[in-house]
């Protein structure tokens, strides 16, 4: 529960998809969580299996976007990030722009660096519930640590 002027220490996923791994932008990505200040408590580069895509994005799995979806997302690696801070959901989701690259305000990363819909460089946890279940899809328990 979140009150005037009171924050929580939330997680969050960020996921850099295919296009800006295949783009070498993974390094410039990272940066702007770090000097943001939130802390990075679980990193890998993986190629997701078609279940894993099913599950991750399984609230838009009958939406006409959604086999373009996947076939972009199981196109090549992505990288998984659990990210830990005050506030962590929003703030990520500030940090990546609105959804449409296009349409995302410049110092987003998907304003900065996309120009696509389906190709928006990363992907964001919503909500923390959502996060949690999210990071659960993504990462083995033991594969999140401790980052003080
Ligand atoms: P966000 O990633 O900003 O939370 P969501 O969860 O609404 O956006 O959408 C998940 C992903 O589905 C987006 N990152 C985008 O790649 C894709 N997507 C969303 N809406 C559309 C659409 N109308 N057409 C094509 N792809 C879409």
């Amino acid at each position: 529960m979140k009150d005037k002027g009171i924050f929580m220490i939330e997680r969050t996923l960020m996921m850099i998809k295919p296009d800006a791994v295949q783009r070498s932008i993974i390094g410039k990505i990272i940066t702007r969580i770090e000097n943001k200040g939130l802390k990075i408590v679980g990193l890998k580069l993986i190629r997701l299996s078609s279940d894993d895509v099913d599950k991750l994005y399984d609230i838009h799995i009958k939406k006409d976007f959604y086999t373009k979806l996947r076939d972009f997302i199981l196109s090549g690696p992505v990288v998984a990030i659990a990210i830990e801070g005050k506030d962590a959901v929003s703030v990520v989701r500030t940090l990546a722009g609105v959804t449409d690259s296009v349409k995302a305000a410049p110092g987003t990363i998907r304003g900065d660096f996309g120009l696509h819909l389906t190709k928006n460089i990363v992907h964001t946890s919503d909500a923390v519930a959502r996060a949690s279940y999210e990071l659960n899809v993504l990462f083995n328990p033991e594969e999140i640590i401790e980052n003080k």
